[in-house]
């Protein structure tokens, strides 16, 4: 069951300058930055929010590390703004498998590293009236967390 809005990811240029933007602006403070080599991105997450299901809700800034990754495509061809949505889900196999049998083509076949340790898939926009779409599920967090 998708729970949440986990995040937006929003495409940028520049990444230092568009984390100014959103600090200078909003207040908002980078809660975790990573490099995902596989998806072609550097990031940061800013919280938004914490949320009642234990998760929360981020920004997520993208700047892409190479220019034929997904978010250099799209910057390429329609500058910077909001790439994509995502749910948080507790179970993203099975919602991705429930949404696949709807015909909603689901782009992997299994969930692949997301930011912070999450597992991530994608739905195709062109299934979704426009809208990349991606299912999150947050990692476990460690029992001394609590
Ligand atoms: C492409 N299209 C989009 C879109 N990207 N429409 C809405 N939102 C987007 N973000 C449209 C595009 O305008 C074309 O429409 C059509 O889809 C095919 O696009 P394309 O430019 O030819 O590109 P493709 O087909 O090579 O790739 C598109 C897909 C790709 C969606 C398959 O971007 C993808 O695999 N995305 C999933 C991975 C990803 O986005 N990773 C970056 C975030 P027309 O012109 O034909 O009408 S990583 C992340 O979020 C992480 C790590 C995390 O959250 O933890
Ligand atoms: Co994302």
């Amino acid at each position: 069951m998708l729970t949440r809005i986990d995040h937006i990811g929003i495409a940028c240029f520049d990444l230092d300058r568009t984390v100014e933007f959103y600090r200078a602006t909003y207040g908002f403070e980078v809660f975790h930055s990573e490099v995902n080599e596989e998806q072609g991105v550097r990031e940061a997450m800013l919280k938004i929010n914490e949320t009642s299901d234990g998760g929360a809700s981020y920004l997520q800034l993208l700047e892409p590390t190479r220019e034929d990754s997904a978010v250099g495509k799209w910057l390429a061809k329609n500058g910077e703004g909001v790439h994509h949505i995502a749910f948080g889900t507790a179970d993203v196999d099975t919602d991705a498998a429930d949404i696949r049998d709807k015909g909603v083509r689901v782009l992997y076949d299994e969930p692949r590293k997301g930011s912070m340790g999450s597992r991530i898939t994608f739905l195709h926009p062109k299934d979704c009236h426009g809208v990349l779409t991606e299912l999150v599920t947050a990692a476990p967090s460690a029992p001394d967390d609590h």
